[in-house]
């Protein structure tokens, strides 16, 4: 994958020379004031940005400034051009943020050094915030990642009075698994289900995460309650599509799972209205948390296991505080019944597993494996 490399300079001679050095370095892009470069910046984050000190209007100084202050893009590097050569100078710049310094008028062999040189450490550094963030064992987010991203999301649907759902998932009699085929075969199991889950949803935005153990919460921004249920429908029968044999279950022959689904609608009763400061706090929202939907999942996913495991359960975030039970969803198929890819419902087959027909044995999870 290339690099995305923004040259920022009032002088598009210099732009032009900066490029004519880059050329075949990465992908770039070009601005010829601070105000655009931050607007390029926010519409798409480059891999680094090589910024004139002295600009009319926003100074360099300033684009930095702004950069390092946003959550979002304070890990872009940033190399300063300048034809300023004092000390002081470059200690301001490093305070503010600035990675590394380019003499003006430039040097071709020292510019390509340089941005080589914070191109190799931009990509070590995104290898360990990526590693940081996702589970080891299923390759899907993490708890921690899942905690940030939910309360991001919260705050940003409180803001703009959206919908959002959530789902809490959890493996069916998977203690039972784990005892009749042994640790390494739940390991590989917890994988395939993650792996169908991601299938499962096809948003971006929509982010799949290992809550803990055999439990996993899926989070979905801007998504109705019937869309929850649509991407709750598309799990339950990619998981039966996988059909991993489970003779320790109570419920089907294969491996199932109990969603809990909850949900806000646009515009619910729980969102404050626009014109509230989110950092006061107002007795009527103090009830109002990131907590309340994972709560409302847990309720509902409690409500499905105990209706019979293999199904979903939804509760509406509003109804929550009423103790209205969690409404039981309809299969689309008898709860746990093997399906076939196609009739699935989900946007395809999930990857190196056989699908339909009789549930093989467990010891196939393996060879599976060994197809990839
Ligand atoms: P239920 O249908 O009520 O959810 O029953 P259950 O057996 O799935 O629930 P329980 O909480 O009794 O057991 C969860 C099991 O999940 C026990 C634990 O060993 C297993 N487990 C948790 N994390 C992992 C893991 O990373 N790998 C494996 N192989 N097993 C795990
Ligand atoms: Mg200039
Ligand atoms: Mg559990
Ligand atoms: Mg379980």
């Amino acid at each position: 994958m290339h690099d995305e490399i923004l040259l920022v300079d009032d002088d598009p001679d210099t732009i032009r020379v900066l490029a004519a050095i880059l050329e075949g370095i990465g992908n770039l892009a070009f601005a010829t004031s601070g105000e655009d470069a931050l607007r390029m910046v926010r519409e798409s984050i480059p891999d680094l940005i090589l910024l004139d000190a002295e600009m009319p209007g926003m100074s360099g100084f300033l684009v930095c400034e702004a950069l390092k202050a946003d959550r979002e893009l304070a890990h872009v590097p940033v190399i300063f051009i300048t034809s300023h050569r004092e000390p002081g100078f470059e200690v301001s710049g490093f305070d503010l943020g600035a990675a590394d310094f380019i003499a003006k008028p430039v040097n071709a062999s020292l510019v390509l050094a340089r941005v080589k040189a914070q191109l190799r450490v931009k990509r070590l550094a995104d290898e360990s915030r990526r590693l940081a963030m996702t589970d080891g064992l299923t390759g899907v987010a993490n708890r921690r990642h899942f905690d940030e991203s939910l309360e991001r999301e919260w705050n940003s649907a409180r803001r703009a009075g959206d919908a959002m759902a959530l789902l809490m998932i959890d493996v069916d009699h998977f203690k039972a698994f784990n005892d009749l085929y042994g640790h390494p075969a739940g390991d590989r199991c917890l994988l395939l289900l993650a792996q169908a889950m991601s299938l499962a949803c096809v948003r971006p935005s929509d982010l799949v995460a290992r809550y803990g153990g055999e439990e996993f919460a899926v989070l979905l921004p801007k998504t109705s309650p019937l869309g929850a249920e649509h991407v709750a429908h598309a799990i339950l029968d990619g998981v039966d599509a996988l059909a991993i044999a489970h003779a320790g279950s109570a419920t089907a022959a294969h491996v199932t799972v109990s969603v809990g689904i909850a949900s806000c609608e646009a515009g619910s009763s729980r969102w404050m209205p626009v014109s509230v400061d989110l950092h006061v706090v107002d007795r009527r929202f103090a009830r109002c948390l990131a907590k309340d939907l994972v709560d409302a999942a847990d309720q509902a996913l409690y409500a499905a296991k105990n209706a019979g495991r293999a199904r979903a359960s939804a509760q509406d975030i509003d109804a929550r505080g009423n103790s209205t039970p969690a409404r039981g969803i309809a299969r689309r198929r008898p709860a746990g019944a093997p399906v076939t890819a196609e009739g699935a419902g989900g946007p395809g087959p999930p990857p190196a597993v056989r699908t339909g027909g009789p549930a093989r044995p467990a010891t196939e999870i393996d060879h599976a494996q060994e197809r990839e």
